[in-house]
Formats: C-alpha cells, structure tokens, sequence
C-alpha cells in the first residue's frame, strides 16, 4: 500500500515536469548587436545549415545564417513522424519566406534552398508541430 501511494506521486511529479518542457520552446529575438547563442546550428563554408529532427524536437534551439548570402537548411528527420521547416519574419507568421516540403523518416534527409535575407532575428518552425517544434534564425 504504501508503495503504490509512493509511486503515484511520482508519477505525478513525472506528468508536470513533461508538461513544463513542452511549452518551454520559445521564440527570443536577441537585443540588438547580441552574439546568437553558442548552441546555434550554423551555415558552412558551403551556406549549409545542418539541423535534424527526432521526437517531435529540432536538434538546435536556433540557427546562424549570413546576411545577403544564400543559404541551404538541410533537414534530417529522425523519425516516422512528418516534420519541415518553414522560416518567417516573426512569431505571427505575417511574412513567409521559405516553407519546405514535408519528410517523414526515419533517416531522410531534404535540402530546403532558403532566399537571401537581410540581417535581423527570424522565426522557423515545423508546420505540423509549432507549439514545439520552433526557433529564431539570426542572420548576421
Ligand atoms: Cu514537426
């Protein structure tokens, strides 16, 4: 008896921390001048941008791409499940400026050519999962 009320506590404990972390994806323009986060996936030499998809999660929080030069998003998905990345001017998706076709894995992998962007903080999402498959691209 006293095992199983310890138990469904715990299970309880387990239900709010998985509640938490999946709202904890943020879209956060940085302050002006700000250097992106180290965790950023960034452009190559070639303007490639290597970023992979598994368990409903992007492999990075946010991506780095070079003001006025093209570049190439290549998505790896992981899993079964359908993911994309579509970029944007901000959280309100008023200005769309790449949406990829969608891929299903496991294991396949798209080059989503993206348009040259002026400098500034941008929003990308997966269109099947935005609540918690988004992130900012910093072009600088
Ligand atoms: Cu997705």
């Amino acid at each position: 008896m006293k095992s199983r009320i310890a138990s469904t506590a715990a299970l309880g404990l387990l239900l709010a921390l998985s509640a938490c972390s999946a709202s904890s994806a943020e879209w956060t323009p940085l302050p002006s001048g700000a250097e992106p986060p180290a965790a950023c996936a960034r452009a190559d030499s070639q303007g490639v941008i290597e970023i992979s998809a598994d368990q409903l999660k992007f492999s990075a929080p946010c991506m780095v791409a070079a003001a006025g030069q093209e570049f190439v998003v290549r998505l790896t998905n992981l899993e079964s499940e359908p993911h994309n990345v579509a970029i944007y001017g901000d959280r309100s998706k008023a200005t769309s400026f790449m949406v990829g076709d969608t891929i299903s894995g496991p294991n396949k992998t798209i080059d989503y050519p993206a348009t040259t962007l002026a400098a500034g903080d941008y929003y990308f999402v997966c269109v099947v999962h935005p609540a918690v498959m988004n992130g900012a691209l910093y072009v600088r």
